[in-house]
Formats: structure tokens, C-alpha cells, sequence
């Protein structure tokens, strides 16, 4: 057993032996996996909002936490719908720049829903792709309902793509039913990791 032991460690130490000159024949290593976190205590810090133009009225702001309860620190980001068109998409989305490759996107944000409510079925959806979404149908992953729980619940997306040098994404809620209705939404966390094939 010891004897077998020691050869399989012998034979690893072949593999770590050889990996250098291996690596030679390898592309450019990407950068190094890093991570992004924002918690909007200062403004939108470069999110911008947008929408489908469906929604009869909408508004998305910056919010002090004075007035709102917000998730983590000084701000957070609200989102007003007016639902009567019984349509509507309204997002707040963000230009990354990162090396060009294979990158697997793990993101996660966390949205506030006021009360529990049969009327309260909207989507929450997010977004991770190579170029800016403009809102068609199926482009935002639904992520799931805010009606679920009352108060704060973290919603979690991952999407794998290969980009030339940007990665857009974005963060939805989607009308569901005809009345008027706020979120707020809080601490958003993008991890950009390498993966292999990029
Ligand atoms: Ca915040």
C-alpha cells in the first residue's frame, strides 16, 4: 500500500514536472477571476436605467436609505411601474470591460418586496450578455417572483460566454398585472471568471 502510495505520488510529480512545457503550447493566460460589488450608497455608480417603452409610466431613481429600507448602506435603487398597459420592462444595465475570452458570469443582487400580495406576481429578470439589451421577449432570464417573501431576498443568475472585450448586464422587473407597483433593489455582486474553451 505504501509502496503503491509512493508511485502514484512519483507519477504526479511527473505531471507538475512536465506542466511548464506544456503550457508553452497554451494561449495567453486570461486575467485573473475578480469581482465586482456595488451597493449604490453613492448614486447609480453607472447604471443606467432603461425600458422597453411598453409601461404606461415608469421611474427609476437612487433612494437614500434615510427614507427607504434599504438592504446595505447609504442608498439603493427604486424601481415605480405603472402596470395599466399590462406590459412593460424597466432595468437599470451596466457596461464591463474585460479581457477578451471565455468568461463564466456569476451575479447575484437582492430586491425588497413591500407586501405579500395575489397582484404581485412581476418578474424579476436579469441579464448577462455581449451587448446592451433592449428588452424583446425572453432576452431577461427570469430569475424569479418578488411576491415569494416580504422584505429582501437575494436572487441569483450565472450565464457562460465568450466576449470580445465587453459584458453587459442587467438587472429587470416586468409588469404582471395592471396596477402601479415599487421595488427596491440593493447590493449587486459580479464575479467574471475564466473558464475553459474561452
Ligand atoms: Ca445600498
Amino acid at each position: 500500500m505504501v509502496r503503491g502510495m509512493t508511485a502514484a505520488l512519483s507519477g504526479l510529480a511527473m505531471v507538475i514536472g512536465l506542466a511548464p512545457a506544456a503550457a508553452s503550447a497554451e494561449p495567453d493566460p486570461v486575467e485573473p477571476a475578480w469581482t465586482y460589488v456595488e451597493d449604490f450608497s453613492e448614486g447609480f455608480a453607472g447604471w443606467e436605467p432603461d425600458t422597453d417603452g411598453l409601461a404606461r409610466d415608469w421611474s427609476l431613481t437612487h433612494v437614500p436609505a434615510e427614507e427607504y429600507p434599504c438592504w446595505q448602506g447609504a442608498g439603493c435603487l427604486r424601481y415605480w411601474i405603472d402596470g395599466s398597459n399590462d406590459a412593460g420592462i424597466i432595468w437599470v444595465v451596466k457596461r464591463f470591460d474585460v479581457e477578451p475570452g471565455g468568461r463564466q458570469v456569476d451575479m447575484s443582487f437582492w430586491v425588497e418586496n413591500p407586501n405579500r400580495s395575489e397582484v404581485n406576481t412581476w418578474a424579476v429578470g436579469a441579464y448577462v450578455g455581449v451587448e446592451r439589451p433592449v428588452g424583446f421577449p425572453g432576452q431577461f432570464t427570469y430569475v424569479g417572483h418578488p411576491h415569494e417573501t416580504v422584505g429582501w431576498k437575494q436572487y441569483l443568475h450565472s450565464q457562460e460566454l465568450h466576449t470580445e472585450g465587453e459584458v453587459w448586464v442587467a438587472i429587470s422587473i416586468a409588469v404582471d398585472w395592471e396596477i402601479t407597483r415599487e421595488y427596491l433593489v440593493d447590493l449587486v455582486e459580479i464575479d467574471f471568471d475564466a473558464h475553459e474553451g474561452g
